[in-house]
């Protein structure tokens, strides 16, 4: 089987590279530079016409979405139970995953680019603050779930990779999650991690090459 992540630095493409990684997979990864538009080439929409990252191709079948894509991986490597095997604690996995991606992200994503949701001159900070202030509330959510606990689960499973990345992401952002014990905890946890670490020494490299290529 022929495993492909096409992959970007600092995006949520990390929490599938991390969950393959974690499976023990051998995969490749192909990099796409944002800051050449790569992810807008006509080659890449060929393949993944809403220009993003995460995109799996497996023996030349593209898969996108992250929640799609990690539950693929857990499927296919099910000896390192990526997700939990009790049917019900799986859909609450899916459910934290949806969650990450449909509810947690698209904040983080108006933090990065305020713009693409509100193009009034002058409403950036707002549209910046506004999210900032949704954030809060969600990561006050998680941790409470994150309470007395050191993954969502029993062990690591695929939602500690999805939520470390939004965790990630939102300290780039410089939010202050410091009141936040539960989720603290969690990134120092996962940050321990050698999928974390293998993924974080990979993310420097390319960016490195990046910035020589700039
Ligand atoms: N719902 C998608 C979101 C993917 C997504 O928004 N990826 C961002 C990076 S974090 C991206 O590739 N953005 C490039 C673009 O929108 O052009 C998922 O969970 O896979």
């Amino acid at each position: 089987m022929e495993i492909v992540l096409y992959y970007a630095p600092v995006t949520c493409a990390l929490a599938p590279f991390i969950t393959l990684t974690e499976a023990g997979a051998e995969f490749e990864v192909r990099t796409l530079n944002f800051g050449k538009g790569q992810n807008k080439s006509p080659e890449y929409l060929k393949i993944n016409p809403k220009h993003k990252v995460p995109l799996l191709v497996v023996d030349g079948n593209t898969l996108s979405e992250s929640v799609a894509i990690q539950t693929w991986i857990a499927r296919t490597f099910p000896q390192a139970t990526l997700l939990p095997t009790d049917p019900w604690q799986e859909l609450q996995a899916i459910s934290l995953m949806s969650w990450c991606s449909g509810g947690i992200h698209p904040f983080l994503a108006r933090i990065n680019s305020p713009p693409r949701v509100c193009d009034v001159p002058g409403t950036e900070d707002s549209v910046k603050n506004l999210a900032a202030t949704n954030l809060m509330e969600l990561f006050k959510i998680v941790d409470d779930l994150l309470a007395g606990r050191q993954f969502f689960f029993d062990h690591f499973t695929a939602p500690d990779a999805h939520f470390f990345w939004c965790q990630r992401r939102a300290r780039q952002f410089e939010l202050d999650l410091s009141g936040f014990k539960h989720c603290v905890a969690h990134f120092e946890r996962m940050m321990q991690r050698p999928s974390v670490q293998k993924l974080l020494a990979f993310e420097k490299s390319i960016q490195d090459e990046f910035a020589k290529a700039a």
